[in-house]
């Protein structure tokens, strides 16, 4: 049931490759914290994932594995509406709407196209990796969602649902809720553990690049020990780029154990990069070993995850669909007389 005394957030993952400790530190982790604050609402989205190239076969399986693993990190699907983002067909419906409202000047300057375009060779690069915004947009104005907890590299795209969020209520009149990005003071942006210049993404392809929510512990181990840092000695938060290495293992000890900076660091004080390392290989597998029980469990019971999707999609749908209808009827579509007949009975 959805929730009127809280304000309500909405957030998604792509099930675009292995999830990672950023995935988790910078979103996951804080979803689950604080999802007795909020009414929410989380879906796994598909239709952003085929923005880049997928492949059909593994596109199904990552999407039940990411939506499992939202239960394992502890989403609880008796109060939390988890869905699958094309499950509810007003996410497609909204984005072209607000597409058709998106300057293209303003698409042209989001940095994640800019670099994801530039990985691709450019005539190969879709129309929908440019109106990724406008799909996120839709999203979340679909719920009327106050709050949208993310990491830091997804800052401009909520300033970019926020701007059209405003054109349209501009221009139609009040109709959507204006929403606040909620970026965590910790672990909002977790850097590659091979180059820590670099965001940890999951469709980095290096190896030793990321820490994936399911590795086994051993090769969590293997990953951290090896992570780049530098040749000083000196284990301190820092902004130096030469830094950067020890910074980045510092933000995921710090996002997993909640202490203060000054606390950290007297903690390390006299010590060296090997011990650091190996404190944040605890903290990790500490945290990724029952989330990891969970979701071989959860893999096990045949039909749960099904039914947790459908229930969340109906959840969902349902607010979707009453924002959907306020849009178009705003915008001047035609409400239809009646409803198409089914199975061809007339
Ligand atoms: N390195 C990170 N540090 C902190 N937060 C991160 N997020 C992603 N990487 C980090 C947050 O995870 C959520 C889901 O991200 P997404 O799957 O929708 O897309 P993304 O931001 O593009 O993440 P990836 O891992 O880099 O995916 P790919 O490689 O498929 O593009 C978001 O809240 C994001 O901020």
């Amino acid at each position: 049931m959805t929730d009127t005394t809280k304000k309500r957030v909405l957030s998604g993952i792509q099930p675009s490759g292995n999830l990672t400790i950023g995935n988790y530190l910078g979103a996951l982790l804080h979803w689950v914290e604080d999802q007795a604050v909020y009414d929410n609402y989380f879906c796994v989205v598909d239709l952003h994932a085929i923005t880049v190239p997928q492949d059909p076969h593994e596109l199904r399986q990552k999407t039940r594995e990411v939506s499992a693993l939202y239960i394992a990190a502890g989403l609880d699907p008796d109060t939390v509406a988890i869905f699958v983002q094309s499950h509810v067909p007003a996410h497609s419906e909204l984005a072209w709407i607000l597409t058709c409202l998106s300057p293209l000047g303003w698409l042209n300057r989001m940095t994640q196209f800019k670099d994801k375009a530039a990985k691709q060779q450019a005539d190969s690069v879709s129309a929908g990796l440019l109106n990724y915004p406008t799909l996120m947009a839709a999203d979340i104005l679909l719920y009327q969602a106050h709050g949208v907890p993310v990491g830091d590299d997804q800052r401009q795209h909520l300033e970019f649902t926020r701007d059209l969020a405003q054109r349209f209520n501009h221009l139609y009149g009040e109709t959507f809720v204006v929403p606040e990005a909620l970026i965590p003071r910790e672990g909002a942006r977790v850097m590659g553990l091979d180059d820590p210049t670099a965001k940890m993404s999951k469709s980095a392809e290096a190896e030793g690049h990321a820490v994936y929510l399911l590795d086994p512990p051993n090769v969590v181990k293997k990953k951290i020990m090896r992570a780049t840092t530098d040749s000083g000695r000196e284990i301190a938060f820092s902004k130096d780029p030469e830094k950067a290495g020890v910074n980045n293992l510092l933000t995921i000890y710090q996002a997993l154990t909640h202490g203060t900076e000054a606390a950290i660091e007297a903690q390390f004080e006299g010590k060296g990069y090997g011990d650091l390392k190996k404190a944040v290989v605890e903290v990790v597998n500490e945290a990724l070993t029952p989330l990891q029980q969970r979701y071989n469990e959860l893999m096990d019971e045949e039909g749960y995850l099904e039914q947790v999707l459908a229930t969340g999609a109906e959840r969902a749908a349902t607010l979707a669909e009453k924002t959907l209808k306020d849009v178009k009827d705003r915008v001047g579509f035609l409400a239809p007389a009646h409803r198409w007949p089914v199975n061809g009975s007339r």
